[in-house]
């Protein structure tokens, strides 16, 4: 089977990373190889991009800004790392990826979708996730969990809107796309959805 490219999505402490962890060891016990990333980020460039987005060294930083960067990331992501890995047959598990930038940066912040989409073309040129797992949770819920991990970075600094109109896009590109998305219940035991998000890839490979 060749390379596969599987994102997931979600507000803060939905659990995305600590899923992951587990889809890779799912993946990795049936043979497949895996690459593990995450945007922003990904390459040594793209990490200096995150932390220029995340830190706080830039808090008036423009929304075309903070979007291009974005891109300028995933640029080098899917040059760098993404396309080879996929190339090489490996599965490529992303935390975060191009549906991140609409809700973030669409809904979170207003900016038109079309815009989004013009860079997406731009830069992915036609390459999109064959799999996408939303990770959902009432944001008091995942707000309460990324915080136990201390310092906010400069999103998680944002008031509860901003978070309600980030879930309300994910979960609206989720329902617009259910060939590729597939939305996870996150506001249960760390066992519960890591059997859900198993069952998701088994069934998924069984359909490949
Ligand atoms: N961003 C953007 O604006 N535009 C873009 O295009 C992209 C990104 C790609 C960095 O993301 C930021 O970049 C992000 C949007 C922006 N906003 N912020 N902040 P990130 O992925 O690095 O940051 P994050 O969303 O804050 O990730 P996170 O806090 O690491 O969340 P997570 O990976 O979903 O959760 P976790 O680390 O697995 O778990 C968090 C805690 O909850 C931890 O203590 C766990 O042990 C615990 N946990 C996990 N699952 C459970 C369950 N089921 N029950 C109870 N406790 C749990």
């Amino acid at each position: 089977m060749s390379g596969q490219f599987i994102t997931v999505e979600g507000g803060e402490g939905a659990g995305k990373t600590t899923q992951l962890a587990f889809m890779r060891e799912y993946l990795e016990q049936r043979g497949h190889r895996v690459t593990l990333t995450r945007e922003p980020g990904g390459t040594a460039l793209g990490e200096e991009i995150r932390s220029l987005l995340l830190g706080h060294r830039h808090d008036g930083m423009a929304l075309a800004t903070e979007t291009l960067l974005v891109f300028a990331a995933r640029a080098e992501h899917l040059e760098r790392v993404i396309r080879p890995a996929l190339a090489a047959g490996h599965w490529v598990l992303c935390d975060r990826f191009t549906d991140a930038t609409y809700a973030y940066q669409g809904g979170g912040r207003g900016l038109p979708l079309e815009r989004i989409t013009i860079l997406e073309n731009w830069v992915q040129g036609g390459l999109q996730p064959d799999l996408t797992l939303v990770f959902d949770a009432p944001v008091a819920v995942g707000l309460e969990r990324a915080g136990r991990r201390g310092a906010a970075d400069r999103f998680e600094r944002e008031e509860t809107a901003f978070f309600e109109r980030v879930r309300a896009v994910y979960l609206d590109r989720a329902r617009q796309d259910p060939d590729r998305c597939r939305i996870v219940n996150a506001d249960r035991p760390v066992v519960m959805v890591r059997a859900e998000v198993e069952a998701i890839l088994a069934k998924w490979l069984g359909c490949r």
